[in-house]
């Protein structure tokens, strides 16, 4: 069969290290660049099935978002631009383990499994990040899809988001927006432009924002945004790539784990600023006050921020709906304790992993999911959307339902609903922050963080910890649990939990306290508990005082 000879052809100018394992985590492949030509060209041909599959355009994402430079990786984007079925990761796990000799088979496997249809067409969206290495390992995924016959479109350098809403857009025959990058800008700015029509006080300095674009994808596409905005807001941009490395001491990831400003960056005390992440795909704010003190609002606060916003528009629209905020067990607990006392929204608790909180936030008329470090948006039913729609259109409906109406469809539209996107969340959270005039110190004081710490502990396979409850409770190694359940109880409003990582070959240890010592004592002690009890590697942890 000629495609099939084309592929053994392909394959070999795309040869798999013998014996290299690699497995499709949290966020697809994810590894040194150099590891990963066989499994870019292996992700054409599985994107190319996957079409044939569902009919529909797929897309593949080349980017290694918050890692080192070094680094780099690799997604599928399913057709309404969500991440693939499990089932299908577990296909791109098999094709990218098969020895060179195997892959054929391997191939076929799939084919037959889920009975595609060969002769139905197919079609592929790439996008790629600015990483050096992207530039061949996206043409390796063009090969893939090439080698079985199918068609594909390379957008070349796009933030994840991007793509996603390409794929959505592509699949929806334009109802979701036009599936260009000028279109993605079009649509969202414009949201942006009618919603903070309303902000009429708006001074210039509530205007102004400082981005550090991680010296990435982001700030290229920020810098391409900016003629859309109409000066309605001005960006002050860093961190963008001209100078510094990827990810290197700046970007969200950095700015959340390190609870510090990212280097490259002029901060005016008092003054608003966001990081995103590699792939902008995660947005975090900050400030620091008069004292020099920083403070950071992550994923948590961003939720909290437009849950409220959406929470009180529905209520001035008169619309009864279900709203939810979907978090994970690294969500503040304060943040916890607040949307559920306080804001009384429903809130849901998932596995780490954009598409458990995606998942979950489908249940809902309006699903707000975010992770804590800034990966997130908002899902509305169809049924909202319509509503919405309905009122805004209703001749008999007053001033103040028909406003806030109008506020939630251009909320609809400034969202990226395909995925967590660090432009549209910013556009989102900037025409709130405008719309209730308020700072960003107002914003932070909603509730407060409990103080917290995250640490990485190395053993020799961490697949020895498996985890129930959402990742928030052990039930291997034996004694791992109790053990830390134990150390908990030494702390006043303290909560620790460990997970193996899905991105990196280390465990994570999280806890949050009363007091930053405190936090900080316990992720160490539990750190120890998970070096002794699950198989450390090299030195002990150390004490971070
Ligand atoms: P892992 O490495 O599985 O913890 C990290 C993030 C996730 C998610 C993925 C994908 C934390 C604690 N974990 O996953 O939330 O964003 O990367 O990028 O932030
Ligand atoms: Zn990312």
């Amino acid at each position: 069969m000629a495609p099939f000879q084309e592929v053994s052809k392909q394959s070999a100018l795309h040869p798999k290290p013998a014996g290299l394992v690699l497995h499709y985590g949290t966020a697809g492949f994810r590894t040194n660049a150099k590891l990963l030509d066989h499994i870019m060209f292996r992700m054409g041909l599985l994107a190319t099935l996957r079409s044939k599959k569902t009919k529909a355009t797929i897309g593949v994402m080349v980017t290694a978002s918050h890692n080192p430079e070094e680094d780099n990786g690799v997604k599928l984007v399913d057709p309404m631009g969500e991440m693939v079925t499990p089932t299908w990761e577990g296909y791109a796990t098999q094709l990218a383990n098969a020895e060179q000799e195997d892959l054929l088979a391997a191939l076929k496997d799939v084919i037959e499994k889920e009975a595609i249809n060969m002769s139905q067409e197919a079609n592929v969206f790439v996008g790629k990040d600015t990483r050096s290495s992207s530039v061949s390992l996206s043409e390796a995924v063009l090969d893939g899809v090439s080698a079985l016959g199918g068609q594909s479109k390379d957008y070349g350098l796009v933030t994840t988001p991007q793509l996603h809403y390409m794929i959505c857009c592509q699949n929806t025959q334009g109802k979701y927006g036009e599936a260009t990058v000028e279109g993605y800008y079009k649509k969202l700015c414009q949201a942006f432009i009618q919603l903070t029509k309303n902000a009429s006080n708006c001074t210039d300095d509530q205007k102004h924002l400082s981005v550090d674009g991680a010296n990435g994808i982001g700030a290229i596409k920020v810098r391409e945004m900016e003629s859309h905005l109409k000066k309605e807001l001005h960006l002050s941009l860093f961190n963008d790539g001209s100078t510094g490395k990827l990810n290197h001491q700046c970007g969200a990831d950095f700015v959340k784990v390190q609870q510090k400003p990212p280097t490259g960056m002029k901060i005016n005390s008092g003054e608003r600023c966001c990081s995103f992440d590699g792939d902008a795909d995660r947005i975090v704010y900050y400030y620091t006050d008069s004292e020099g003190q920083f403070h950071l609002l992550d994923g948590d606060k961003v939720a909290t921020l437009i849950s409220t916003f959406l929470k009180e528009l529905l209520t001035q629209a008169g619309l009864d709906m279900e709203i939810a905020v979907v978090q994970t067990a690294y969500a503040n607990g304060s943040s916890t304790n607040y949307l559920e006392d306080t804001m009384k929204v429903i809130v849901r608790c998932t596995k780490t992993g954009v598409k458990h909180l995606h998942h979950a936030a489908k249940e809902f008329d309006i699903g707000v999911y975010f992770e804590a470090n800034g990966h997130g948006t908002v899902l509305f039913s169809k049924a909202a959307e319509e509503k919405f729609q309905q009122l805004a259109e209703d001749s008999n409906t007053n001033d103040e339902r028909k406003r806030a109406a109008l506020l939630l469809q251009n909320t609809v539209n400034v969202v990226n609903q395909t995925v967590g996107d660090a432009i549209s969340d910013m556009l989102l959270i900037e025409a709130i922050l405008a719309i209730k005039g308020m700072t960003i110190q107002q914003w932070n004081s909603i509730y407060k963080d409990l103080p917290n710490r995250q640490l990485k502990v190395k053993v020799s396979d961490r697949r020895v910890i498996d985890t129930t409850d959402a990742e928030r409770r052990a039930v291997s190694p034996t004694g791992l649990q109790e053990a830390v359940d134990g150390l908990v109880k030494k702390y006043s409003r303290a909560r620790s939990f460990v997970r193996p990582s899905g991105t990196e070959d280390v465990v994570r240890v999280y806890a949050e306290a009363e007091t930053q010592e405190s936090a900080d004592d316990l992720a160490h002690e539990v750190s120890l508990a998970v070096y002794r009890l699950a198989g450390g590697v090299g030195g002990e942890p150390k004490p971070l005082h």
